[in-house]
């Protein structure tokens, strides 16, 4: 209801419309008018009052609701179903909880703030209320299982390229799923899928973007190693137009990836943006440790890792760090 009596707010584009034609249009009472305006003021949104003349919107906040976002995705299918919340769990947790019982391929959910934000295994990522974009992309790609992971590689160009329109920073990619500038991390992704032997009956990628956090906002542990857009450009940037953004973009990534099955046409964006190409890099995994130089990273989206008797290790998925002054950082 509060995002309807928004819309007919919005409608009256900075004219006063009364609580009566209000109530009348959306069949509710006055006093929840009354009640549903104010928690559109608790959010952030300027309204004003006057006896007699009624409601009149004056200004918008840096919001998230689907009414804000609609006016700047121009996709097809990616993001035409959005679900919005100012608080949950987390939104690829609440993506697998309402994946079994079917959804409308490409929904995107979005939250203000996440309780439980999630990394990969099992791991916690920070997600200040209205500072960043935590969201979460709902596919039924018809792709191989072992084809999943391409769909990480492409996330993260789109998100780079995103983020370089919206605030003209030009961002890294460390193989597989991090987005980093100055070294630093700004964007996590986390693909999660059901899958049969040969099918997948969902894929979900969560994007988790540092957008206008201060570097105090950040738990300790994390400030020597995070950063955020506001924190490297001195600015902040709405949030909405970024999200859109990345929504735009990983609809055309995404088509051309699904039509030709394939990733080659990104393969060299993406080491482009790679912050260890060339790099020597230590890589472990609930399996493996391993030293090398990153050589290559191939259109299967496999690292292509020189070990130090020469030979060359191609590896599917693990964790990055790379060797700087002071030892391997992560
Ligand atoms: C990731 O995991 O980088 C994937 C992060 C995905 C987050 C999104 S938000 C929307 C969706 N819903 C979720 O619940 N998750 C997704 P991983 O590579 O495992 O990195 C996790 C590590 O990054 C943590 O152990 C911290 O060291 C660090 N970290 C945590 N929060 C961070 C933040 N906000 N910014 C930068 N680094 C962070």
């Amino acid at each position: 209801m509060k995002e309807k009596i928004l819309q007919e707010l919005k409608s009256h584009a900075g004219f006063y419309i009364s609580g009566e034609e209000i109530s009348g249009s959306l069949q509710v009472s006055r006093t929840a008018v009354w009640k549903y305006i104010n928690q559109l003021k608790d959010m952030g949104y300027v309204i004003e009052s006057q006896t007699k003349k009624g409601y009149r919107l004056v200004e918008s906040p840096d919001s998230l609701l689907p009414q804000e976002m609609k006016g700047n995705i121009n996709t097809e299918v990616i993001g035409q179903n959005l679900k919005f919340f100012e608080q949950v769990d987390s939104t690829n947790l609440y993506a697998k909880r309402i994946a079994e019982g079917g959804f409308e391929d490409g929904t995107v959910i979005m939250a203000d703030e996440q309780l439980n934000g999630r990394g990969r295994m099992g791991r916690t990522w920070a997600s200040p209320k209205g500072k960043g974009i935590w969201m979460t992309i709902m596919l039924k790609p018809k792709i191989s299982p072992a084809d999943a992971s391409k769909v990480t590689l492409l996330t993260a160009c789109a998100v780079c390229k995103a983020i370089e329109e919206i605030s003209g920073l030009y961002t890294q990619i460390k193989w597989p799923n991090d987005i980093v500038l100055n070294g630093k991390k700004l964007c996590g992704i986390l693909t999660e899928m059901s899958a049969e032997i040969d099918e997948i009956n969902y894929l979900i990628i969560g994007i988790g973007v540092n957008v206008n956090i201060d570097l105090e906002d950040f738990p300790h542990e994390l400030q020597a190693i995070a950063t955020s857009i506001k924190i490297e450009k001195g600015d902040m940037i709405i949030r909405k137009e970024l999200a859109a953004a990345i929504i735009n973009n990983f609809e055309r990534y995404y088509k051309g990836f699904i039509m030709t099955g394939s990733i080659k046409d990104y393969i060299n964006e993406y080491k482009e943006r790679s912050a260890i190409l060339g790099k020597e890099v230590r890589v472990t995994s609930s399996t493996l440790e391993l030293q090398g130089t990153v050589v290559d990273i191939s259109e299967e989206g496999q690292l292509q890792l020189e070990l130090c008797d020469g030979s060359i290790k191609e590896i599917i998925s693990g964790e990055v760090s790379v060797r700087g002054l002071t030892g391997y950082i992560s």
